[in-house]
């Protein structure tokens, strides 16, 4: 019966997404952000229509984008709606008659799509069980509580405590240096934006403890990590058995897992994670804090004393061993990321003088970060360096490097028909989280210049990622209409139940080929973008990773609080010299619109909206704020059409504007 049902909605979803070739952002749009979509259908014109209601609100032209694409070879026409802001849930309909599927515009469109991919790290716990309080059905029972032993290739033997950490992907193991860029990734979301990732009621096992949830989720691998280091400072590469288990679920995997050799890239990677973590939970958690920087010296220290690669030419899978082998026979990068976050935690010279002599070898921000690649975190560590001894020229460099980096992107995305910022040689395996390394790139551009050109691209890559390409798919399972439901992700194939894990992000189109489901249904005709296929035995194109979803959660994060009322306006972080109440815009507004004032200090500040007649609509403000710019939305649903008025009184500054609702 359950194959049965799960015939049918294959064969509804497989029919709609055929049917349609309407590429839309299937989670939704903000408010007041961009917002388009694109079809391969050659009609004249577009409507967005309300979905429960069937009234169309808008109408446009739909304008040619591209021919041939390289990346689909798909002609494509695009659909833009960026001035329809009103809140609701919509759909794109063709003047043919075809329609997309649904999606939303909102405020907080993104937010349940946030906390979803973040809770998608709980998903992968290991060590511990999963209640159903946190885990609902996909609740099971702690697994892999063995010991690790020690690989003959270590020149120990015997066993060592390692319970915990994530599981690293669609397989049990857990690498280091995987580990490595994740968490990174992670508590730079942290670091640089705590307004956006402060959250501690995602309903996982420490939400509630003040706590922002995303430190509690990394530390959990961080706790992990810390039971990966020799006591020599050496960091072991990675816990797994010899061969991959079956599709089985994590409790009954129970073979053997060993301790595969320490190696420089684990090192380095531990030592920059540590000296990171150890100033971010500096507040949170004195003692832990303490522990990590320790340990991250102690790494250093080896470092220190091993300057060539280990073991020499990286670490290899030993003869018997076929689990993930991460290669990279390059640390220098890792030691480089090392170096930027110990400087930055302690301030000591001997970490910028080491930083200052290697930053550039070989040229500033070129590529993007993924695990063989951590210079880019090594680079945006110092570039947003606090410590006064940091080199104002090496940053001017950086921020060269990355400006320039991020102009490049604008050119590849312009070549490509969903403004994804891959070439056609990059749709390599995984190559969904270069889009979104991509993304963060850019804010961190965006952030440096202001330019909205490269805050408009990041957002793009997202759009991609949640349905705006070629597979008309969400590449995360439980988000949109036509998300992944078969992942390569062992829980999921095995637990029983239809829907996969949730918040999980496969790693995307993969025209090299590299599984045999995809040389199945595929060849070197295949363009490139559509190597793709949602089926549990593609592990080249939809497995899932910490590693992918750590960009996911940070892309995620950012965008969800752009589109929160209350926040600091983006585009000007600049303290406000004069209190000022703008004139809200659009004017007249739509039933959804926005209201923009500033503070030039901490203020009590009271935003009303009246009518004419002077009764109070609505109070959208009542409490003390900072010093800021703020944007308020204003959803005016269940008020009818005509002349209101808002008045802000902030300290002793009192302005009133006239606003038209118009619906
Ligand atoms: O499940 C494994 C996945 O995590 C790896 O990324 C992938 C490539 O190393 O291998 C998968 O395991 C497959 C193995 O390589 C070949 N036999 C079938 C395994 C399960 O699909
Ligand atoms: O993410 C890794 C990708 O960049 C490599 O091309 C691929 C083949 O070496 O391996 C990927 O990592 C897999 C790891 O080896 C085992 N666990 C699953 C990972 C994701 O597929
Ligand atoms: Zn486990």
């Amino acid at each position: 019966m359950k194959n049965l049902q799960r015939l049918f909605i294959l064969l509804l979803f497989s029919i709609q997404s055929f049917a349609s070739g309407i590429f839309v952002n299937q989670v939704g749009y903000l408010s007041n952000l961009p917002k388009y979509f694109y079809t391969d259908e050659n009609v004249d014109s577009f409507y967005v229509v309300e979905s429960t209601t069937g009234t169309v609100y808008f109408r446009d032209a739909l304008i040619l984008s591209v021919t041939d694409d390289q990346a689909t070879g798909l002609t494509l026409y695009k659909g833009d709606f960026t001035t329809f802001e009103r809140t609701g849930s919509y759909l794109i309909r063709l003047s043919n008659g075809d329609s997309s599927f649904v999606f939303n515009i909102s405020s907080n469109v993104f937010e349940n799509a946030y906390y979803k991919s973040l809770k998608g790290f709980y998903f992968q716990r290991c060590g511990v069980e999963l209640t159903t309080e946190f885990a609902g059905v996909y609740h099971h029972p702690a697994c892999h509580l063995n010991d690790g032993m020690l690989h003959s290739t270590t020149g120990d033997s015997g066993y060592v405590e390692n319970k915990g950490g994530w599981h690293d992907a669609g397989d049990y193991g857990k690498y280091v240096v995987n580990a490595g860029v994740t968490v990174g990734t992670m508590l730079m979301a942290y670091e640089y934006f705590p307004d956006k990732f402060n959250q501690d009621d995602l309903d996982i096992t420490e939400s509630g403890n003040s706590v922002p949830d995303i430190l509690d989720e990394a530390r959990f691998e961080l706790e992990w990590l810390l039971k990966m280091q020799r006591e020599d400072g050496g960091v072991y590469f990675k816990l797994t058995r010899e061969n991959f288990s079956g599709f089985v679920m994590p409790q009954t995997d129970n073979a053997t897992r060993y301790i595969y050799q320490v190696s420089s890239t684990a090192t380095g990677d531990f030592a920059a994670l540590m000296a990171r973590a150890s100033r971010l939970f500096k507040n949170y958690d004195a003692d832990f804090s303490n522990q990590c920087l320790d340990a991250a010296e102690l790494a250093w220290s080896f470092l220190s004393d091993n300057s060539s690669i280990v073991p020499a030419g990286g670490f290899k899978n030993p003869p018997g061993t076929a689990t993930g082998e991460y290669g990279d026979g390059d640390d220098r990068d890792e030691r480089l990321w090392a170096s930027a976050e110990l400087f930055e935690t302690t301030s000591d010279s001997v970490y910028n003088q080491y930083f200052t002599s290697h930053y550039n070898y070989s040229g500033t921000i070129s590529s993007t970060m993924w695990w063989g690649n951590v210079k880019d975190l090594a680079h945006l560590t110092y570039l947003l360096s606090t410590q006064s001894a940091a080199s104002q020229t090496i940053k001017n460099n950086i921020n060269s490097g990355l400006i320039n980096y991020c102009n490049s992107f604008e050119n590849s995305s312009q070549q490509n028909g969903f403004g994804v910022t891959l070439s056609q040689y990059q749709y390599t395996w995984g190559c969904n989280s270069d889009v979104l390394n991509n993304a963060i790139l850019l804010l961190f551009g965006y952030e440096q210049t202001k330019n909205e050109d490269y805050y408009n691209l990041a957002l793009k890559q997202l759009n991609y990622i949640l349905g705006i390409n070629a597979n008309n798919k969400s590449y995360v399972t439980g988000l949109g209409s036509n998300p992944v439901m078969h992942p390569h992700h062992r829980p999921s194939g095995a637990d029983g139940i239809t829907d996969p894990v949730p918040g999980l992000m496969a790693g995307g189109p993969d025209r090299y080929l590299d599984d045999a489901v995809l040389q199945s249904h595929y060849n070197n005709t295949t363009p490139p973008a559509l190597c793709y296929i949602d089926d549990e035995g593609s592990y080249a194109s939809n497995e899932i990773a910490i590693n992918w979803n750590a960009p996911l959660v940070f892309v995620l994060g950012y965008f969800n609080s752009e589109g929160i009322t209350d926040v600091k306006e983006r585009g000007s972080n600049i303290l406000p010299s004069e209190y000022k109440l703008e004139q809200n815009y659009p004017n007249p507004f739509n039933p959804n619109t926005f209201i923009n004032y500033s503070l030039p200090q901490e203020s009590f500040v009271l935003l009303v909206v009246f009518s004419s007649t002077g009764q109070l609509v609505r109070q959208l403000v009542n409490s003390s704020e900072k010093a800021g710019n703020y944007r308020i939305s204003f959803d005016a649903d269940g008020i009818s059409s005509g002349v209101y008025f808002y008045r802000i009184k902030a300290g002793e500054f009192v302005s009133t504007k006239k606003m038209m609702l118009l619906k």
